[in-house]
């Protein structure tokens, strides 16, 4: 099926055509065909002698109703302009002519009605030469007369040919039905109707009227007065609804896939080039599709030269970034229409002082339409639903979830990260590293997740936290070699600490004398991350090699061995004793049994009792077990 709408001046022949060529009446109401005129939105189809199907959509011509006009135009794919042979060019045929331009329609034809009634070439000359200077481009023209019926079998095989030309729509692409018609039937309730200029519709799935978001399950589907399971575009469709009461949905509402558009009241676009002189009004009727709304319109860049845009919508409308917008001034003397092409839909704000200017700049270099490598130039990082949303798509890998980065923007990053994280540790070596949430805000970073996983190469992320990756720290603690990265004092500190320690390695340092030498519990946490103390508890430490020791000794003894033998044997005292155990249980070397009692835990006794480990474990290897 193909969908075409009518255009050209009121009472040039457009109803008396569409009539003619169907024998459907366009003209709905009784109003309309007791006045003559039609007022609002026709519908009437037809076989072409093919047998293709086409649905006119049916326009009123009369300047009053010019955005019912639009309504029906919006979603079209092609256009059968009428101009009258007796009525030549008139400001209706240019300001329609104007919105199929600015719109993007770029398929069509002329017809010269009334060519029982004048010579159709000059009318047809006129209107040839207008057309040929704007999206449409050089189309056929066919005299018709709707009342004798000559030309219309040279005007079906035109529009046969217009069809046949056109593009097939993507049956997969995302569905917004601009709704046209609202009504409720007895029995069914809610139904919609409008133009599906792509995607599929059927029975049971599950839409969103925008821009309320109200959740639509399509109870029925019908096309040209037929019930029908499913309709994929281009095709007139009416849809029952359910879930949506009677009189709720309007003309101007959508139904659209969830995820798949942006509801948006703030959008980018890029304006044409205005001839010098003209001025662009700082508020204008935005139309896409059958909706209309109030927009504020704010130049980003010189008028001349074809400027980006920020408009402000009163109501919020499902975009996609590549859409065409009609914005219309009907306050101007000779009304102003122009097309906008839509860049982004989800701009970001422009607060900074000279922003707008940055931003004209910037969109003046980008493509009709945008790819997503210029929007993620634009905003550093998008989520793929969202772009898949803004309707643009994407071949880009996902940097961490399903967040996609500008590659130099990423790359740059890391290099910030690393200074960041450097920067801190400086500010406060004693501290455990800088936690990511802190480095995502100072990155000005929308997840936490990109801050993980820009966490590699220069800057580790252990244990939560943010750190240098830097060269290791001193091998060997008992030289003296201070770690890089620990304060002169809390080093001195802890070669202190490590010399007390040296002849009894289990009597850990009294909290005095812990207190005396200045390492309170951050220092002794940051020395204990260094690798150089071994921190039992809070106010407990050893030398770094404490547990292997111990494990050494313990493995010595009897198994199992009671608390008391296991503090004589490690020379130490129970405030040490405890804890040290427990700190061996949780390491796996020990294990505490019901009695209280504890062993070694088989791998650990192995590693010092086997003789094969004699190189790694003790001077007195294969004695291990039985020594004592
Ligand atoms: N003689 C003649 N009259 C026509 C022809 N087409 C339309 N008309 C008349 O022109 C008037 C306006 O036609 P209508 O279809 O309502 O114009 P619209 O406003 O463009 O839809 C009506 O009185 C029609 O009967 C034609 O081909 N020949
Ligand atoms: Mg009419």
């Amino acid at each position: 099926m193909q969908v075409i709408a009518t255009a050209g001046h009121v009472d040039h022949g457009k109803s008396a055509l569409v009539r003619a060529l169907t024998g459907m009446e366009p003209d709905r109401w009784a109003e309309e065909r007791r006045r003559g005129l039609t007022i609002d939105l026709g519908f009437a189809w037809t076989k072409l002698p093919g047998g293709e199907r086409v649905v006119f959509v049916d326009v009123p011509g009369h300047e009053r109703f010019v955005p019912n006009m639009l309504a029906g135009v919006g979603p079209v794919p092609a256009v059968l302009f009428v101009v009258a042979a007796d009525g030549g060019w008139m400001p209706q045929s240019a300001e329609h002519l104007a919105a199929i331009d600015a719109v993007g329609i770029s398929h069509g034809l002329l017809a010269v009605t009334r060519s029982d009634l004048a010579d159709p070439g000059p009318a047809a000359r006129q209107a040839l030469d207008r057309i040929s200077r704007t999206s449409l481009g050089a189309v056929p023209a066919v005299a018709v007369s709707a009342v004798t019926g000559a030309g219309l079998p040279d005007l079906r095989e035109a529009l046969e040919r217009l069809v046949a030309a056109l593009p097939v729509p993507d049956p997969a692409a995302p569905v917004r039905l601009w709704v046209d018609r609202s009504f409720s039937i007895r029995g069914s309730g809610t139904v919609v109707t409008g133009t599906l200029p792509a995607g599929t519709v059927t029975v049971g799935q599950e839409l969103l009227l925008a821009p309320s978001l109200r959740p639509a399950r399509i109870r029925g589907l019908e096309s040209m007065n037929e019930p029908v399971a499913s309709a994929a575009g281009v095709t007139r469709v009416a849809v029952n609804l359910r879930g949506v009461p009677a009189g709720f949905p309007a003309r101007g509402m959508a139904l659209v896939e969830a995820a798949r558009w942006t509801l948006t009241r703030l959008l980018d676009v890029r304006l044409p080039a205005l001839s010098p002189g003209m001025s662009l009004p700082p508020e204008m009727t935005l139309h896409i599709g059958s909706a209309r709304t109030q927009a504020r319109v704010r130049p980003l860049g010189p008028l001349a030269s074809s400027p980006a845009a920020r408009l402000t919508l009163r109501d919020p409308l499902p975009l996609h970034v590549g859409d065409r917008v009609l914005l219309r001034d009907p306050g101007s003397a000779a009304v102003m229409i122009l097309g906008a092409t839509v860049l982004d839909v989800a701009p970001p704000a422009l607060a900074r002082r000279g922003a707008a200017a940055a931003a004209g700049r910037e969109l003046a270099a980008w493509p009709d339409p945008p790819s997503a490598a210029d929007l993620l130039r634009r905003h550093g990082f998008l989520r793929a639903g969202t772009l898949a949303a803004m309707g643009v798509p994407c071949g880009i890998a996902p940097v961490a979830g399903d967040w996609l980065a500008d590659p130099d923007r990423w790359a740059s990053l890391r290099g910030r990260l690393a200074e960041v994280v450097a920067a801190h540790a400086s500010r406060d070596p004693l501290a455990i590293g800088m936690p990511p949430e802190a480095a995502r805000a100072t990155l000005g970073l929308p997840d936490r997740a990109l801050v993980e996983a820009l966490a590699r190469g220069q800057v580790k992320l252990e244990d939560g936290y943010l750190r240098p990756a830097g060269p290791p720290v001193v091998s060997d603690p008992v030289t003296g070699d201070r770690a890089p990265s620990l304060p002169p004092r809390v080093a001195a500190a802890v070669r202190a600490v490590l010399a007390d320690l040296a002849g009894a390695p289990f009597l850990a340092p009294e909290a005095g004398r812990l207190r005396e030498l200045g390492l309170e519990p951050r220092a002794i946490a940051a020395a204990a991350r260094a690798g150089l103390l071994l921190r039992v508890t809070e106010q407990i430490v050893l030398a770094p090699d404490a547990q292997a020791q111990a494990a050494r000794i313990l493995a010595r003894l009897p198994q199992p061995f009671t608390t008391a033998e296991a503090r004589q044997a490690l020379g130490t005292t129970r405030r040490v004793a405890i804890p040290l155990l427990e700190y061996l249980d949780r390491a796996g070397v020990t294990q505490r049994l019901p009695d209280d009692r504890r062993r070694l835990r088989l791998a650990h006794a192995h590693s010092f009792v086997h003789p094969r480990a004699v190189r790694v474990s003790s001077r007195k290897p294969a004695a291990g077990r039985n020594a004592r």
